[in-house]
């Protein structure tokens, strides 16, 4: 299938869903709980994710789908061509915020990442990138990430949660990083923090537990533009498990490692 064809179709998907999603602004959402009381659903973002499963069932019927709320297929391997979904990711930002939140969706060929997009729905802006060819926002090209940063001037995303007790991580570590750096955020948008690492406005991203879809676009977007993407060990990320994950500039992921092994 042409790569200006997929490219094509997700820019006219996703534009349809901002405008299903704006439009069920008018009307009752309901919402509810998954694993624990900070992991939301509605039913928009299950209607999203079938709008999506729908239209590529129909354009590309040999392609594999994950989807997060589970509408797509149960897959066990990475053969073909399998796109990742996350109809909204930053869930408690659309139910509280009605912004902030993103449309995310990876293409993978064979377990090779190939075409990332992240999706601000509210704001209209368009973070992509397909392999090889370059990243973008909206249709400027964004710039490589070269520069080295040091700690001391890093700005960093992490979720203040990861520094009280939890199963994932010493929090002891993660503090004295936050004590180290110039400044912290958080977005409650896994999508948008990668997003934010592709251009440059924030230096690394730092989290303990993603899905594949939270991760599959923003991962293409930022290696796409030389930044790092692995593990809190420095390891690859799996396509098909939750992973803690470290996002960076390539200047600073070596040094943000020695705060997390
Ligand atoms: P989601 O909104 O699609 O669930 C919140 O800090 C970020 O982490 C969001 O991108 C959210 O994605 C993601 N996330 C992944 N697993 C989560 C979980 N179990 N609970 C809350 N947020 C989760
Ligand atoms: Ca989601």
């Amino acid at each position: 299938m042409g790569e200006k064809q997929i490219d094509a179709y997700v820019k006219k998907w996703l534009k349809e869903a901002r405008q299903r999603i704006i439009r069920s602004f008018d009307d009752i959402l309901y919402i509810q709980t998954k694993s624990d009381k900070s992991d939301l659903v509605t039913n928009i973002d299950k209607e999203i994710e079938q709008f999506f499963i729908r239209n590529i069932r129909t354009v590309f019927p040999g392609h594999h789908i994950i989807g997060e709320e589970g509408f797509g297929d149960d897959l066990k391997r990475l053969d073909g061509t399998v796109w990742l979904i996350d109809p909204i990711d930053g869930t408690m930002n659309f139910v509280h915020q009605q912004r902030n939140f993103m449309i995310s969706i990876g293409v993978y060929e064979d377990g090779v990442g190939k075409y990332g997009y992240i999706y601000d729905v509210i704001h209209d802006e368009l973070y992509y990138a397909i392999k090889g060819k370059g990243a973008y926002f909206n249709d400027r090209a964004i710039a490589k990430l070269r520069e080295d940063v040091a700690v001391a001037e890093a700005l960093i995303s992490i979720n203040a949660s990861w520094l009280t007790r939890n199963y994932c991580m010493d929090a002891s570590r993660l503090i004295q990083l936050v004590k180290d750096v110039r400044g912290t955020r958080s977005y409650g948008s896994a999508a948008l923090e990668f997003a934010y690492v592709a251009t440059g406005r924030l230096d690394a991203y730092l989290t303990m537990r993603l899905s594949p879809w939270d991760f599959a676009a923003g991962k293409i977007i930022v290696e796409e533009l030389g930044g790092i993407v692995t593990t809190l060990k420095g390891e690859p990320l799996k396509l098909l498990e939750k992973n803690a994950v470290l996002v960076s500039k390539p200047g600073l992921h070596k040094q943000l490692l020695t705060y997390l092994r």
